[in-house]
């Protein structure tokens, strides 16, 4: 080999080695997610992962798979705490199934504007981040739905007309909720919402202006009863070995952006209420509002969920809640 020929050698071996430096630093970090594309949800976690890969020059390069094209929703929490992928988002209340406390903010009447809802996040966030630190999760951020509305094929008046009716849910205690209504509960991914009402597998449900306008509810249903019932929350929840697995200052860039994707997303939800709600009335369905017998059956309901929250959840209810009062 002549000088030259091995300058050139040693040249591209280092040129390979850096380059593979280069390839392990940056990480790749698969995000499931299970709300569709057009979701304010998605967009918020899009533009938090877009963040974090400009805020650590491309350490960490988070791909978000929404809709649960990789990981279906129920095994998301789950699969986030066995490491099967390092970080995805869930419907706070689907951990009602494990631990009622996750159920809180699904209880009807409980917090039904912005406002108290942030006050419930605040009197409750300590220790739903205990609860999640004790499983191997760190929670990055959480984000609130829309206030909840009831969707159907006719004007619902009295608890009483919803007797007998296939009403969708999404988690235990909507469940519960159906229940007491003398409804039949059917647990239902948002994704598939479509396809269970124009297969007839429900034909209400519960849920949120952004729902209801993203999935065109107006093909299949009436009304929009505006309840504005409660606020359920997602989250976005990261393996917390894996997260200690990125260096010091990548770990304070994600933690950066999730404080602000918490707060970008609370004002996109509010943001988006009348504007979806609009969309909805400018397709066709008749947004109305609950009547006062309706209102005060739910409300009344709405006790019977708070003292059956408080016998699962025992003291840290007590004191979750005594906080939430104070504030
Ligand atoms: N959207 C989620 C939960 C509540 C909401 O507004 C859903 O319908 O599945």
């Amino acid at each position: 080999m002549t000088i030259r020929r091995s300058f050139y050698y040693i040249t591209a071996c280092l040129a390979l080695l850096l380059n593979t430096a280069i390839v392990n630093a940056e990480m790749r970090w698969d995000m499931p997610t299970p709300y569709s594309d057009s979701t304010f949800h998605t967009r918020n976690i899009r533009l938090f992962a877009d963040e974090v890969l400009k805020a650590t020059n491309n350490e960490l390069n988070i791909t978000v798979h929404s809709a649960g094209s990789l990981i279906k929703h129920p095994e998301i929490k789950k699969s986030v705490r066995r490491g099967i992928v390092p970080i995805g988002e869930v419907l706070m209340s689907r951990l009602s199934n494990e631990d009622s406390f996750f159920a809180l903010d699904s209880i009807p009447y409980l917090a039904t504007n912005y406002q108290q809802a942030r006050k419930l996040w605040q009197a409750s966030r300590k220790r739903t981040e205990e609860k999640l630190s004790k499983q191997g999760l760190k929670l990055l951020f959480s984000v609130p739905w829309q206030p909840q509305g009831l969707f159907a094929k006719k004007k619902v008046k009295a608890a009483t007309d919803l007797q007998g009716l296939k009403l969708r849910v999404y988690n235990k205690y909507t469940e519960r909720l159906a229940q007491l209504l003398q409804a039949i509960p059917t647990q239902i991914e948002a994704a598939d919402i479509a396809t269970a009402f124009s297969t007839g597998r429900v034909d209400s449900m519960i849920t949120s202006p952004a729902i209801g306008a993203n999935t065109k509810a107006w093909d299949f249903l009436s009304h929009y009863h505006h309840f504005q019932a409660w606020i359920p929350k997602n989250m976005v929840i990261v393996n917390a070995k894996q997260f200690s697995k990125l260096s010091k200052d990548a770990q304070a860039v994600v933690l950066a952006a999730a404080k602000q994707a918490e707060e970008r997303g609370w004002q996109m939800s509010e943001q988006e209420t009348n504007e979806k709600v609009a969309v909805m009335k400018a397709n066709g369905l008749k947004v109305v509002y609950p009547s006062d017998k309706l209102h005060s059956e739910l409300s009344y309901i709405g006790h019977v969920m708070t003292k059956e929250w408080l016998n699962n959840v025992g003291d840290e209810g007590k004191s979750t809640l005594a906080i939430f009062k104070q504030l």
